[in-house]
Formats: C-alpha cells, sequence, structure tokens
C-alpha cells in the first residue's frame, strides 16, 4: 500500500513510501543514522544495525551520538512513533543499505574489512526478492565483491551478477554525496547516482531511492557510480590543492592570497576555493587515495594534489612554532579542532593535527578554544594544553591561532583582537593582517 505520511518536518519534503516495506541500515554513523531516520520518517519499518552496544541504546532512547543539524529532533520522532529500532542483530529484511565506514590503511591502500563483514551478516537472512544497497565510499569493484561473498555463502540463491539478469537477491552502489551540517536536507533534496549490478538492479535501486529522494536517482552501473564517488571528492581535493599551493606562492611573492583570488573570481570562468590550513574530513582527504590506489601509473596529478594539501598542514605548524618559538613569553589560543566550521566533527581534522602538535611542543601556554567540544580529546592529555572559553581566550591570549572559522571565531570583533599577533589560516579576518 502506497501510504502518504503528512507529518510535518521542519519544512523538507515528505514523500509516498510503501509503508509496509523492511529497510536495515548496517551501520549508524554520520550517514547511516540519517538514512535511517530519513526512510523511518515516511512511515517505513527501519532496523538500524550497528555493532556498537552504546550506539544501539542511545538511539533506541530516541538520542543521538552525533552533533547533525535537526538530526536529534527527527530521530527521537521516528524512534518514539516506532518507525526506527536499533539492534546489535541483523534480522530479515526486504531492503538491506550498508553505510560502513571505508577507512585507509597505513599505507593508503583502502580498507574494505567494514564492508566485507556487513555483507557477510547479511549473507545468512537474505531471501528472495531482497534489494542490497551499498553506500560506502568504496574502491571500484566492491560491489562485485560483495556479490561474489554472497554467491558464496548463498549457492541456494540467485545472485546478482552470477545468475542472469533477473536473481533472487538485487545488488546495487548508491553513494551519498550529504554535506555534514545539511545532511538531511541534501539527502532528499540531491540528485543520486544509482548504480546496479545488473540494469534490473539499478531499475529496482531507482525505485527505491525515488521514494524518499526529490532529486533525480539517475541509473548506471556500479563500477561507474563506485567511481562517480570518488572523482567528485577527488575534484574537490584537487581544487583545494590549488588554492593551498597558491597560498605558499603567495606568501613567498609577499602579497594577500584572500585579495588575489578574490580579485581573480572575478573573471567570469575563474573560481578558486580557499586555501586552508589543510583537508579534513573522512571523504575529501581519504578517497583520492582510492584513485591512486586502483591506477598508481596514471593518477599523478590526484597523488600531487593529496601530497600538496598535507603539506600545507606541515607548512602551517612550522610557521606556527617558529611564530611561538619566537615569544618565549607569550601565551597562544589556537581556535578550532574541527576539520571545517560550525561541526563537531574532528576526524582527519587539520586543525586537530596542528594544535596536538603544538600542545606537545609548548604545553601549558597553548589554550585551546572549540565550542564543539565538552572536553578535549585523549591526544592532549599530559600536554598541559587546556580547553578554554573564547572570552576567556580573548582575554588572555597574546597570540590566536585561528585554525576553523566557526561563525562564532567570525564574529569576534576587530576591538577584541587589537594588540595581538594572529595567524588566520582561514582568511576569516580580512580587517587585520595575518602573519
Ligand atoms: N576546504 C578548504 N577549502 C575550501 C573548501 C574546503 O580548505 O575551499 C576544506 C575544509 O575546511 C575541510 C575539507 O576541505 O577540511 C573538506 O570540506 P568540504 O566542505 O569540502 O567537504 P566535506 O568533507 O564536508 O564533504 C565532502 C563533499 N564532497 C564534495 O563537495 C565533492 C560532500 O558532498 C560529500 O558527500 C562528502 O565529502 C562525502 O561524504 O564524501
Amino acid at each position: 500500500m502506497n501510504a502518504e505520511t503528512t507529518r510535518p518536518f521542519k519544512g523538507l519534503p515528505l514523500s509516498y513510501a510503501e509503508t509496509s516495506q523492511r529497510i536495515t541500515v548496517i551501520g549508524l554513523g554520520y550517514i547511516g543514522l540519517p538514512t535511517a531516520a530519513m526512510m523511518a520518517r515516511t512511515g517505513c519499518a527501519v532496523t538500524g544495525m550497528d555493532v556498537s552496544q552504546h550506539i544501539v541504546d542511545t538511539i533506541n532512547k530516541g538520542q543521538v551520538h552525533i552533533e547533525e543539524n535537526d538530526l536529534d529532533e527527527l530521530v527521537q520522532e521516528v524512534v518514539t512513533q516506532g518507525h526506527l529500532h536499533a539492534s546489535t542483530r541483523v534480522t530479515p529484511a526486504d531492503v538491506f543499505v550498508i553505510a560502513v565506514p571505508t577507512p585507509i590503511r597505513e599505507n593508503n591502500a583502502p580498507d574494505i574489512d567494514y564492508v566485507l563483514k556487513a555483507a557477510a551478516s547479511i549473507a545468512p537472512v537474505l531471501e528472495k526478492g531482497n534489494l542490497v544497497i551499498l553506500e560506502s565510499t568504496s574502491p571500484v569493484g566492491t560491489t562485485d565483491a560483495i556479490c561474489a561473498l554472497f554467491a558464496e555463502a548463498r549457492p541456494d540463491l540467485g545472485i546478482a551478477g552470477h545468475d542472469g539478469e533477473e536473481p533472487d537477491v538485487s545488488v546495487a552502489y548508491c553513494p551519498e554525496r550529504v554535506l555534514p551540517g545539511r545532511i538531511l536536507v541534501e539527502l532528499i533534496e540531491n540528485d543520486r547516482c544509482i548504480g546496479g549490478i545488473t540494469p534490473a538492479c539499478a531499475h529496482k535501486a531507482a525505485i527505491f531511492y525515488r521514494q524518499f529522494v526529490k532529486g533525480e536517482c539517475i541509473e548506471t552501473t556500479a563500477r561507474s557510480a563506485e567511481m562517480v564517488k570518488l572523482v567528485e571528492n577527488s575534484f574537490r581535493d584537487v581544487n583545494i590543492a590549488f588554492a593551498n599551493e597558491l597560498s605558499l606562492v603567495a606568501e613567498t611573492m609577499k602579497v594577500n592570497i584572500w585579495e588575489v583570488i578574490a580579485l581573480a573570481n572575478r573573471h567570469p570562468r575563474v573560481n578558486i576555493l580557499s586555501p586552508g590550513p589543510g583537508v579534513g574530513g573522512h571523504c575529501i582527504a581519504v578517497d583520492p587515495w582510492f584513485i591512486v590506489h586502483g591506477d598508481p601509473k596514471n593518477a599523478n596529478l590526484i597523488r600531487t594534489a593529496r601530497e600538496v594539501n598535507l603539506a600545507k598542514t606541515r607548512h602551517v605548524i612550522a610557521k606556527a612554532a617558529a611564530l611561538i618559538e619566537a615569544r618565549p613569553d607569550a601565551r597562544i589560543a589556537c581556535l578550532g579542532l574541527a576539520f571545517k566550521p560550525n561541526i563537531d566533527d574532528f576526524r582527519e581534522s587539520p586543525a586537530l593535527e596542528i594544535a596536538e602538535q603544538l600542545a606537545h611542543r609548548f604545553g601549558d601556554r597553548i589554550t585551546i578554544v572549540e565550542p564543539y567540544a565538552e572536553a578535549l580529546p585523549a591526544a592532549f592529555d599530559g600536554t598541559g594544553a587546556t580547553l578554554v572559553t573564547i572570552d576567556e581566550a580573548l582575554a588572555n591570549a597574546d597570540m590566536l591561532m585561528l585554525l576553523v572559522d566557526h561563525d562564532a571565531f567570525k564574529a569576534v570583533p576587530l576591538s577584541a583582537r587589537a594588540g595581538k599577533t594572529v595567524l588566520d589560516t582561514r582568511g576569516a579576518w580580512r580587517d587585520q593582517p595575518s602573519l
């Protein structure tokens, strides 16, 4: 039965969904939990599966373990209404969505162990007619690997890619492309790339997503969809690397990079991104390596961009350390630990790495301001560095290292920064010279 759900939620559109379908989302992190909640708000029965008992208990109380705009309210609503339930066990469903992490190993090789473990946990409960969708960012060929695992584990079922055009179990790759901070809006509004192992799998997955997504759902192959996701984030990494390289050249040439970029961007076909202290987050700083690993011989620009962005973080650390050493009595406030403004996500954050290294080197001369942290991360243990408020930092610090352009920092007026040495890595305070 197609039922229209009328419960309004923060103005986001609600679509028509098959409310009798059972959906299981594996992995309740930054993508899995919003995805599960977004599907549950249409009235579908969604089970969120996670290996962490703590995460499962938190969600079943209607609470969230991550910070994301409006997510707390939505999760509380769908859990209270009984549409979302969390569990540590995988139970049978009609549609399985895998949204687990795909980190990189020490040598920058992709680690798809969590994906394969998730697939292995689904295999025993698979039934004829099931659809399995991988959403995790993955190297090209990962969806094929899931099908091979299913085929081996369940010879009693016809698996996509192994048993004809219309198999018992359909498999597709459908990457998310949501921006942290806007996840709930973008999950619904963005276009989706739907990559089937066969055209029939793509079609089935597209019909599934069209129940929830207002953007266009475009059907393609699983391998193309895997590559699309990696290409999107590599495009951004390469462009940020261009801006970061320019910022170093501008330092050498003694010109103001922010002014140069603003003026160059007046050209109708130029749109240079912003330099910063490096590239953070679990996506852009990681995904380009999946391409480099897949074709090391040809992916030279992509590898170089990664190296440029990593080198920018080292450059900021060296520059900050030299400034601090030159002023032995100065007290330094590092503003921000998050990987980008107005979020609480510290994964792969260059700001965190810079603050951490300065704290290890300069101890209690360093204070940290991070409105999105209740306490300093464990990496600061034993350094002597302390977490302070922005007001305390402005009252006591001689040097301000602006590492994240949180709104709270951008709002600090010039008068409150008067007389302080400023290293602004984000170009947030253009009314004051930055070293
Ligand atoms: N950054 C700069 N300069 C810029 C823009 C960003 O230094 O001009 C830095 C940020 O400070 C941050 C990092 O890059 O440290 C990444 O931030 P971001 O806002 O560019 O991207 P993410 O990691 O939050 O989200 C990206 C998005 N991908 C693209 O824009 C192509 C998002 O749409 C993806 O869904 C997400 O990765 C993902 O999950 O893959």
